[in-house]
């Protein structure tokens, strides 16, 4: 070797490249190797290495391996990174750069210093390393930065607490049980390294595949770059090609997982507390429920149901016919949900703790014993979740609780929580045997409460295999969708934490988890009479729809604060359980393609730049915009209807979209729109999903361009839907002058539906219509309301579909 070749690669070890915050960062110098692979390319430079190779004409893998040594494979996060159909690429070699393309995009390797960039097709630059800031390692840390144009915006990263645009603003990834948060938190309970970049109408996604403490900063360090990096482990990464931020979403989820479809009472009313003991009172609550008539499906149990703080136990002296209490409430139609939180007593004689010892499940510390952490139960031990067999192990202690008919387990304090400050966790050198090895708490912390979440429902699906599962977790990583819904944990009864409900669960929504909700009323405290009536009416459309509060705070049911209120809230309510067939079908789409129910504007409307940040409005699903009074002030705030027609959803008026309108919701309205060219099915009132609706499918036509609309249906608890037991329909219209013609695609799949009948319901009607025909037959089976503005048309539902024919 020449000496000159010597200087050069020690150059390139020692490029101080970021001299004025780090000068301990190190980059890995410029490119000294080419191999072109089938799907890529690997390159070298000096010892390192760089591998980017295509897994779908839309997505690439970007790993690098500081030491030349490419990790094992190994990760928590992607499920399907084989799942995908690499096309075989042909590099090009030059003397500045490598170079490959997919149908969709080009990847461009920089060689001096090595960086990347990744290009759309017609040589744009999409994404790239700052060009004076290569990535750099110091010691086991890793630093990227990427250029950050001016009207970049970026979403993302789990439940960040602020506005759903992150720029300007720097994160961490570190599951923190954050009792007492507040707006601009962080970290909170979930870790989510995937972002979504916007720009100019245009999305791209980056998805960090590791699982050690890591951190993003958006433009704090400086506006020129954004970046991203680990404490430890792999710089592994994988970029989405949209440009649709759908598609984005749609590889992220084909990478991560998405949501299994979730059981029907999933979307239900919930109502919440710590805690509703003893039995009597569980018993009066969903008594209360029925006599109202206030539509509800789950009761949790928190904490006090057990003997002792001892998870998977029950207090028989609060609880002494808690199997009889299960079956009664099954009869009136409600689900039961029960903590199960997974730290278990270090007691000798209780079951949990004895098979966990005598099995060798628990988290060790360096010296080999058991690490045992202080919990509610005082000493406690901690299942090993990266371990299939523990995994295995901690979903047999459901089964008692399954047996007894309870169809859903709330998977709380994962993080894992453990009382010691400021750490609030486990030592970090505190030992996991992931199938195979050894890992610290370092490496794990962030999916551990994921695990935790996979052996729940791995364990209540091999209880009873024709169930689907419903898990509530609270800690989080990327993937944990597959496994569980989630709630953003302790907030508090303040107007602020209602206005925050928005931009968190949006960014949930973003990170790929579309089962979300947070604890309406607020956890931490209790809500003005206002205060919970306006978030019970935003919760009506929100996925997850879960009243919750804090132990020793006021009674927080719906009608707790006299008949004004409370009729309100029914309304709402009632909105939401009219509306199931339109959320289910969304539901549905989300566990196909990863998009989310609850969506933020630019989602679905990605060419407004105006909408680009928004996230005091949303969309729920493809047709409704959703738009809460967040602000305790008297004031009129304003609207943003995007261009189009748009109709009220409550009075059917129709409103020109493309500019802003100004509304002051009294109480008891909740401002929601429907996007002109929707079909939203209804059904008639029932006060459970246990309830078969009775009476017509309702097709609400809210005529429009592009008019169209879809159901999916199936029995909502078993897998029969994967063997063809379901009902999928598609539905247009078109308005001509003076008619509008309203089809009802074949139906689909074999599931028979609780309706025989369909009424279709023409919105925005000004006049009762001149004749009305249905399957070509006119017909006197219709109705004309002046009041709603609506055309209600009835007929006999076919399996080959039909059609209904309106002349104004
Ligand atoms: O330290 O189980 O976020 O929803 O009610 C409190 C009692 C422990 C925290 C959860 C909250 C739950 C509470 N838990």
């Amino acid at each position: 070797m020449t000496l000159l070749r010597i200087a050069a690669i020690l150059l390139a070890h020692l490029v101080l490249i970021h001299s004025s915050a780090l000068p301990q960062w190190r980059a890995v110098g410029n490119v000294t190797a080419v191999a072109p692979l089938p799907q890529g390319v690997e390159v070298s430079a000096g010892q390192a290495r760089l591998r980017v190779e295509a897994l779908s004409p839309s997505v690439v893998r970007v790993r690098y391996a500081p030491d030349g040594v490419l990790p094992a494979e190994h990760s928590f996060a992607v499920v399907a990174a084989t799942g995908f159909k690499s096309p075989a690429v042909s590099v090009k070699n030059s003397t500045t750069a490598v170079e490959f393309s997919t149908s969709n995009f080009v990847v461009r390797i920089l060689k001096s210093p090595l960086r990347i960039a990744f290009l759309d097709s017609k040589g744009q630059v999409i994404l790239q390393d700052d060009p004076d800031h290569p990535p750099a390692w110091n010691g086991t840390e890793f630093r990227v930065w990427k250029s950050m144009p001016g009207d970049e915006h970026y979403f993302g990263l789990g439940d960040k607490a602020g506005p759903i645009d992150h720029r300007d603003q720097a994160f961490t990834m570190w599951n923190t049980d954050a009792f007492g948060w507040r707006e601009g938190a962080d970290p909170l309970y979930k870790s989510v390294p995937f972002v979504m970049g916007m720009r100019s109408g245009k999305a791209w996604g980056l998805f960090l595949d590791n699982t050690f403490r890591s951190s993003f900063d958006f433009g704090k360090a400086s506006r020129d770059y954004f970046s991203f990096g680990a404490d430890d482990g792999p710089l592994d990464y994988y970029f989405f090609h949209g440009p649709q931020p759908k598609k984005v979403l749609e590889q992220y989820t084909a990478l991560t997982g998405r949501m299994p479809l979730p059981p029907l009472f999933a979307l239900g009313y919930q109502q919440s507390r710590y805690s509703y003991f003893p039995e009597a009172r569980v018993r009066a609550v969903a008594q209360e429920f029925r006599r109202r008539k206030i539509p509800a499906d789950v009761i949790y149990l928190d904490l006090d149901y057990q003997d002792g703080a001892r998870p998977f136990t029950i207090n028989r002296s609060l609880f002494p016919n808690f199997e009889g209490m299960v079956a009664d409430l099954k009869a009136q139609g409600f689900k039961l949900v029960v903590i199960t939180d997974l730290h278990l007593k270090k007691e000798p004689g209780y079951k949990p703790y004895d098979e966990g010892l005598a099995g060798d499940h628990f988290v060790k510390n360096p010296d080999g014993s058991v690490y045992v952490g202080q919990v509610w139960p005082g000493d406690s031990v901690f299942p090993d979740f990266t371990r299939e067999e523990t995994r295995r192990w901690f979903g047999t202690l459901y089964a008692n609780f399954v047996s007894m008919g309870i169809r859903g387990f709330w998977d709380d304090m994962n993080e894992p929580a453990v009382f010691v400050y400021p750490e609030k966790t486990m030592p970090l050198d505190t030992v996991h045997r992931v199938d195979g090895r050894k890992a610290t708490h370092r490496e794990i912390h962030n999916v551990y409460g994921m695990e935790n979440a996979r052996a729940t429902y791995d364990g209540m699906l091999r209880l009873q295999p024709s169930l689907r599962p419903f898990v509530l977790t609270r800690a989080a990583f990327a993937g944990t969708q597959r496994y569980a819904a989630a709630w953003t944990g302790d907030n508090g009864a303040t107007w602020s934490h209602l206005r925050l409900t928005v931009p968190t669960l949006l960014s949930l929504g973003i990170s790929g988890m579309p089962l979300v909700g947070v604890d309406i009323g607020g956890f931490d405290g209790s809500p003005t009479p206002e205060l919970l009536t306006r978030w019970l009416e935003l919760g009506a459309f929100l996925p997850l729809y879960r009243n919750h509060t804090d132990t020793g705070t006021m009674d927080q049911e719906p009608w707790v604060h006299g008949p004004e209120h409370e009729a309100i809230r029914r309304r709402y309510i009632e909105a939401r359980y009219r509306l199931l067939p339109y959320l289910y079908t969304e539901m549905e789409e989300a566990s196909r393609t990863g998009v989310p129910l609850m969506r933020p504007m630019f989602l679905e409307f990605p060419d407004e730049a105006s909408l680009l940040t928004t996230d005091d409005e949303f969309m729920f699903g493809d047709d409704l915009l959703v738009a809460p009074k967040l602000k305790e002030t008297l004031d009129p705030y304003e609207v943003k209807l995007p261009p189009g027609q748009w109709y009220d959803y409550w009075s059917g008026e129709r409103l020109e979209g493309g500019k802003s309108l100004k509304v002051n919701p009294p109480l008891d309205v909740l401002p929601v729109y429907v996007r002109g060219g929707a079909i939203v099915p209804h059904q008639p009132l029932v006060q459970s999903t246990d309830e078969s609706p009775r009476g017509p499918l309702q097709l609400r036509v809210y005529p429009g361009p592009n008019c169209r609309g879809s159901l999916y249906q199936d029995d909502g608890k078993t897998f029969a839907y994967t063997r063809g037991e379901f009902l999928r329909m598609s539905l247009t219209c078109q308005a001509a002058p003076h008619s509008l013609r309203v089809q009802i695609g074949a139906l689909q799949g074999d599931y028979k539906p609780w309706w025989s009948t369909v009424q279709v319901q023409i919105v925005g009607a000004t006049n009762a219509p001149q004749e009305v025909f249905a399957e070509g037959k006119k017909t006197s089976e219709w109705q004309y309301d002046a009041a709603s503005k609506t055309i209600s048309v009835t007929m006999q539902a076919a399996r080959q579909g039909g059609e209904v024919l309106i002349i104004e």
